[in-house]
């Protein structure tokens, strides 16, 4: 049976007024299925309706848990600070049963917030200020959680930010070659090669001893934030992977769209170039916001998150190439390589600019502790 057959059953065990003869495919999510459903009655709320892809996301209770607790912390902050927690912060659903999942009858698992109506998300970045706002909305976003204790969330996703483990997965594709498309990856696999040690950084020792770990978003992507008409930042979505991690993780996935003047699947690879205004936008957006809570350490890491994630992204797509496209939602052939080959060409790029970056991040740094001694 077709997924969309499920959905009637599905929005009459949600205590919600939706109209189950009008939903529509929605956004750009390479993992879940996501749908706009209409209410009945117009004027009243709409809805974005979710089947969690369950092969993923093993244990839907815990990361339901997560979700839960983090949406209440970042509402009780919203409201104190006389926001609007409804607008600010995404609201999840109670089915009938008081549960905040559904299990259909042909065991999907599925999960319904409040659409946040006349608010738009970018997969691309086109100004300054969208990119600062990005910033702002990410920096606050860790900020209003620096207080939530990160060991107390359930790992959904178990090693999804540890290189080694994504570098291990990668072998392991290698050695069974089940799509038997080892032969024409040699250059991908030279990059990956070549780079894999410096990519270490957040495995070594030192690091665990020193760097805090905090609550992370851990899918900063710049279409994860929704604007609102005056492209001011609204509200962080996807909250699906929240998690315990290091704060130059949601640097460095940021950055990973922000400064890539293409897409993330380009494929004509000249194309594929460093927006530094953009990139300093976002910056100072986000230090605004986490500055006062980062620790030194935590500063100098940041350049090693901007870095890290478009070579681990790289690495994730080509074993997924490799395995024969089971993990990410492909759009035609050889997709999986095309998002590989572009995310590797923004890394040979970040790489060449890399002492630029570090300096970017510095000098926002300094400019706002003279702000603030002179503010
Ligand atoms: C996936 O489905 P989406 O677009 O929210 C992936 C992220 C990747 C991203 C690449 C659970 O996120 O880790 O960075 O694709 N999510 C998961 O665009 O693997
Ligand atoms: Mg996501």
């Amino acid at each position: 049976m077709q997924i969309s057959n499920y959905i009637p059953e599905v929005i009459s065990n949600f205590q919600c007024s939706a109209e189950a003869g009008n939903v529509q495919p929605y956004g750009s999510g390479h993992i879940n299925d996501s749908f706009l459903v209409k209410n009945k009655t117009a004027g009243g709320p709409d809805y974005l309706l979710q089947r969690i892809n369950n092969s993923i996301f093993t244990n839907v209770e815990a990361l339901t848990g997560n979700m839960l607790r983090v949406t209440e912390h970042l509402k009780n902050k919203v409201s104190s600070e006389n926001g609007d927690p409804l607008k600010a912060v995404m609201t999840l659903i109670p089915t009938r049963n008081n549960q905040h999942y559904y299990l259909d009858s042909g065991g999907n698992y599925w999960r319904m917030f409040y659409f946040l109506k006349d608010t738009r998300s970018y997969d691309m970045v086109s100004t300054e200020k969208q990119a600062y706002e990005g910033g702002k909305a990410f920096g606050r976003f860790q900020s209003m959680l620096a207080d939530f204790p990160s060991n107390e969330l359930f790992e959904v996703l178990p090693n999804f930010h540890n290189i080694e483990f994504r570098l291990a997965q990668l072998k392991e594709a290698i050695a069974s070659n089940l799509a038997g498309r080892l032969e024409t990856i040699s250059e991908e696999l030279e990059l990956v090669e070549a780079h894999a040690n410096a990519m270490l950084y957040f495995q070594q020792p030192e690091t665990l001893a020193t760097l805090p770990k905090r609550v992370t978003h851990n899918d900063t992507k710049f279409n994860n934030v929704l604007l609102d008409q005056n492209d001011e930042a609204q509200c962080v979505i996807d909250l699906e992977t929240v998690m315990q991690g290091y704060v130059a993780y949601d640097f460095g996935d940021a950055i990973r769209t922000i400064i890539n003047t293409a897409a993330e699947d380009e494929a004509d690879l000249g194309k594929i170039q460093l927006n530094i205004p953009l990139f300093r936008a976002y910056t100072r957006g986000y230090l605004e916001h986490a500055a006062n809570f980062l620790t030194d350490k935590e500063i100098e890491s940041l350049v090693k998150g901007v870095l890290l994630f478009p070579y681990m992204q790289g690495v994730r797509f080509l074993t997924d190439h490799l395995n024969g496209d089971t993990y990410y939602k492909i759009k035609f052939p050889n997709h999986n390589l095309q998002r590989t080959r572009a995310q590797f060409q923004l890394f040979r790029n970040l790489h060449e600019k890399a002492a630029e970056i570090q300096q970017i991040i510095q000098k926002e740094i300094g400019n706002l502790k003279t702000s603030q001694e002179h503010g």
